[in-house]
C-alpha cells in the first residue's frame, strides 16, 4: 500500500552555531550552487519545491552551563519545526539541508507533529546524544537526540528559550548506523536502552543491506511506520567525504549509503532526509566538490534516483531516421 512520494519540498538551514567551526552554514548555497534543484528535477517524476531557507537574526543568547548558543539553536529549531511540517502536510517528502546536525532537533520535531508514529533512522560517525552533563566539547550538535526523547528529559535541566519543544518521541523509535565515535556515556546510553545499532563493526559483519533491513525490521516489524532518516556527511569514510567538522576515517563508503538510501527509498515510507555537516570551508577545492557530490549523491539515492538509468517514458522504441 505504501508508494514513494514523488512530491518533494526543500529547506535550507544555514545554521552553524551547534558547533564550533565557522562554515557549515554555507552549505545550503554551496548545495543549490552545485545543482541541487536541477539534479533532483532530473529524477524520473519528481515534484520538487524549494521551500528557501529558515534566517533567524538577532537572537539574544542566554547562559546555559556546557550548551553553548541555546537561544539560537532554539530559535532555529523552532521556525524550522514549523517549516517541516507544513510540508509534510503539504504532501511532500521533506528534504533539509543543514547546517550543523543541532538542527535534527527541529526536523524531527516538526515531522513528529504531523507523524507521531514515524521512525528516525540516524546515519552517522557519532551517536549524538550527550547531555550537557555528559558532553566534552558543550556544541549541541552532539546533542540533539538526547534532546529529542521523552526518555532522557530527567537527564536535563530547565532549558531556557526550550519551552516550545516538548520532548514526545520516544527512544523505542530510534536506530542507529555508521557508529565509530561513540563518547562513554554515549554508549551506557545505548545500552541502557537497547538502541538498534548498527555501528562499523556490525555493518561490516552484516553488510549495509542486512544493516539497514535489521533496524527497520526491529523498529517497524509491520513496515507501517513513516521513516525519518538524519544523515550526517560524516556518516561517509573521511576520504570520502573530507569537508566537516568531526571528520571520523574508517566509515561507510558512498556505495554502501546510497544502497542504504535506496532500501530506504524503496519502502515507499520514507518521509523526511536531513543531509547535515557539510562544511564547504574545510579542506581544499577538491575536498568540497567531492563532499558536496557525494551529498548530492546520497540525496538523489533517497529520492528514486536508479543507478541503473531509467528508460523514457512512453516511449518503446528509439527515434528512427
Ligand atoms: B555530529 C562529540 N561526541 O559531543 C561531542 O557531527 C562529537 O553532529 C559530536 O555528529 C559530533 O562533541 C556531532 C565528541
Ligand atoms: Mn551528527
Ligand atoms: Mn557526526
Ligand atoms: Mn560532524
Amino acid at each position: 500500500k505504501w508508494q514513494p512520494l514523488k512530491r518533494v519540498g526543500i529547506i535550507g538551514v544555514p545554521f552553524e552555531k551547534g558547533q564550533k567551526k565557522y562554515g557549515v552554514s554555507v552549505a545550503p548555497a554551496a548545495l543549490r550552487y552545485a545543482g541541487l534543484i536541477e539534479q533532483l528535477s532530473e529524477i524520473d517524476g519528481l515534484d520538487i519545491k524549494d521551500y528557501g531557507d529558515i534566517e533567524t537574526p538577532g537572537i539574544e543568547e542566554v547562559k546555559m552551563e556546557n550548551m553553548a548558543h541555546l537561544a539560537l539553536v532554539s530559535a532555529c529549531n523552532k521556525k524550522l519545526s514549523a517549516r517541516v511540517s507544513q510540508v509534510l502536510r503539504d504532501d511532500r517528502v521533506v528534504v533539509t539541508i543543514g547546517g550543523d546536525h543541532s538542527i535534527g532537533v527541529g526536523t524531527v520535531d516538526g515531522h513528529y507533529q504531523v507523524n507521531n508514529d514515524m521512525i528516525l533512522i540516524w546515519v552517522d560517525a557519532h551517536a549524538d546524544i550527550n547531555t550537557n552533563k555528559t558532553s566534552d566539547s558543550g556544541s549541541v550538535h552532539g546533542m540533539p537526540v538526547a534532546l529529542l526523547v521523552k526518555e532522557f528529559s530527567g537527564y536535563w535541566p530547565y532549558l531556557p528559550t526550550m519551552d516550545w519543544q516538548e520532548p514526545l518521541f520516544s527512544i523505542k523509535s530510534l536506530g542507529y548506523i555508521g557508529l565509530r565515535s561513540v563518547d562513554h556515556y554515549e554508549r551506557l546510553a545505548i545500552e541502557k536502552y537497547k538502541i538498534p545499532t548498527f555501528a562499523m563493526e556490525d555493518v561490516e559483519e552484516h553488510g549495509i543491506k542486512k544493516s539497514i533491513e535489521h533496524v527497520l525490521k526491529k523498529l517497524d516489524p509491520e513496515n507501517k511506520r513513516p521513516i525519518h532518516v538524519s544523515f550526517d556527511i560524516d556518516a561517509l569514510d573521511a576520504l570520502e567525504a573530507p569537508s566537516t567538522g568531526t571528520p571520523v576515517r574508517g566509515g561507510l563508503s558512498l556505495r554502501e549509503a546510497i544502497n542504504l538510501m535506496e532500501i530506504v527509498y524503496a519502502t515507499g515510507r520514507l518521509r523526511a532526509v536531513d543531509l547535515v555537516e557539510i562544511n564547504p570551508a574545510l579542506g581544499n577545492e577538491n575536498d568540497r566538490k567531492q563532499t558536496i557530490e557525494a551529498g548530492l549523491c546520497v540525496l538523489k539515492a533517497a529520492l528514486g534516483f536508479s543507478r541503473r538509468g531509467t528508460a523514457p517514458r512512453g516511449v518503446n522504441d528509439l527515434p528512427i531516421q
